[in-house]
């Protein structure tokens, strides 16, 4: 009988762990405060440090584009009243069970030899000095971005490699209580890593001569891209061939790309959920979120979800679950907006799901019809067109100013659309085009600088409309 239950034990044991340890969650899980414009303000980030705690994640990167003393002038010690700031926030941090990490990005026109380069290391290590006093424990170096106009960097891994080796021995040296840097190289995403079938001498050097402790993150095959499948994590992997694995710095939602006039607002939102990413394990994975803080909750919340199990994380039941929470009894009308900002693509950036989808296979339908000289049904756009309608009304006079703040002009910009998609169904219904619907298309390209939305879906289906033959 004791037999009987050992063996019994053993089974259970065997089944309980290899389920839990597919469902791992990523080891280090969070958000890269990492796009350009102007960044979260304090409050953003204290917000932020709480939704982390409440969905599980477990480390933020503070690596503001725009924030001098993070790049342009990294050499210069940050004035009293923004360190104070910073303290606050790692306390916050710290309150809320995530790790934050501090990033300098010094590679603009950092020496790496020389008496030039041990001065601008004793400077970097001021630098870190001076955050470790206010409480960080976690550093990184990011050396990203460090193109000319011609898309050529002239970076040397081994020198970054050493410098970061040494950065990191002499650091640890002093305080025992750091953790391994965090590092994003000068060719961050793997066809930049790669020349045919070649790795290319820079990630070469880098990759064989840094310490094998220093995390590194990389963004996929491309910067902004469709997704990492565990074959192309692998890839990657064995450029890197570090014991723990690359991390992903994942730049969903970030839209700092968007910009489409100077001075103006990223233009469109990337509110659909994360997706296509690994489900083999790996070592961290950091979401680049938008400058719009209270906006890119939908995507992190799924990005979370993600992180926790990736093995059976179901994309849209967690977008639709993380919308219902975050926006009670507007989720529907969240649901039908969001549906129409999910897909960020231009021509180097693709990623996200299809704006939606439903909309624009009934519109293709529909134009196939009228091509053809059919009849065609037009009863599922007719239905779309007025929950996009009633979707706008809602949001734009229901949702709380912290989030129109951050999307009224998307908003505005989707009513018009959702107009404009009425305006061209009741065309075809009558043979005839509505002569106002071009002037409603000219005002929707009046605002496309500010708001963007659906461009390939309810969009697309006024150009179709107007590029009929009338
Ligand atoms: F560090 C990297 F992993 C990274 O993604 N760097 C930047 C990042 O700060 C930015 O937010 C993101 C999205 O725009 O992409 C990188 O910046 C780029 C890269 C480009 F190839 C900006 C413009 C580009 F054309």
């Amino acid at each position: 009988m004791n037999f009987l239950k050992t063996i019994f034990f053993v089974l259970m044991m065997t089944m309980i762990f290899s389920t839990t340890a597919c469902a791992a969650p990523v080891p280090l899980r969070g958000i890269v405060e990492g796009f350009y414009g102007t960044p979260w303000t304090f409050e953003d980030r204290a917000d932020m440090m709480n939704f982390c705690r409440e969905h599980n994640l477990n480390a933020y990167i503070y690596a503001p584009k725009s924030d001098p003393y993070h790049r342009d002038k990294w050499r210069e010690p940050y004035p009293a009243e923004q360190l104070a700031e910073l303290q606050k926030l790692v306390d916050v941090a710290k309150a809320n069970g995530v790790r934050f990490t501090f990033a300098i990005s010094p590679g603009l026109d950092l020496h790496y030899t020389g008496n030039e380069g041990d001065k601008d290391f004793d400077l970097l290590l001021k630098k870190m000095e001076a955050m470790y006093k206010i409480g960080v424990r976690s550093f990184a170096i990011f050396f990203d971005d460090l193109k000319d106009d011609k898309g050529r960097h002239h970076e040397d891994g081994k020198l970054q490699a050493e410098f970061l080796n040494r950065l990191q021995d002499t650091f640890h040296k002093r305080h025992k209580d750091i953790v391994p840097l965090i590092t994003v190289p000068t060719e961050y995403f793997y066809d930049d890593m790669i020349d045919g079938n070649k790795v290319k001498k820079y990630t070469r050097d880098f990759a064989e001569n840094l310490d094998e402790k220093i995390v590194v993150l990389y963004t996929g095959d491309g910067v902004v891209c469709k997704g990492i499948s565990d074959a192309q994590f692998e890839a990657a992997n064995k450029i890197y061939r570090r014991d723990r694995g690359l991390g992903i710095w994942w730049n969903y939602p970030v839209n700092d790309y968007t910009l489409r006039t100077n001075g103006g607002r990223n233009s469109k939102l990337a509110l659909g959920p994360i997706v296509n990413l690994p489900k083999k394990h790996m070592h961290a994975i950091y979401f680049n979120p938008m400058g719009q803080a209270q906006m890119s909750k939908i995507a992190i919340a799924t990005g979370a979800e993600y992180a926790n199990a990736p093995e059976i994380y179901n994309p849209q039941e967690s977008w639709e679950k993380a919308i219902e929470e975050q926006f009670g009894d507007l989720a529907p009308a969240m649901k039908v907006f969001a549906s129409h900002s999910q897909h960020m693509k231009n021509n180097w950036a693709d990623c996200g799901l299809d704006d939606a989808k439903y909309f624009s296979s009934s519109a293709n339908i529909v134009i196939m019809s009228v091509n053809k000289g059919r009849k065609a049904d037009f009863t599922a756009l007719d239905s779309y067109i007025d929950e996009m309608e009633k979707a706008a009304d809602t949001l734009l006079s229901r949702l709380p100013e912290k989030y129109l703040k951050e999307c009224r002009p998307q908003l505005e910009q989707f009513k018009r659309i959702a107009q404009a998609d009425r305006l061209a169904v009741n065309s075809l219904k009558a043979g005839k085009l509505d002569s106002n619907l071009k002037t409603l298309r000219a005002e929707i390209e009046r605002h496309a600088p500010k708001a963007i939305l659906s461009e390939l879906s309810a969009l697309k289906f006024v150009d179709d409309v107007l590029a009929l033959k009338w």
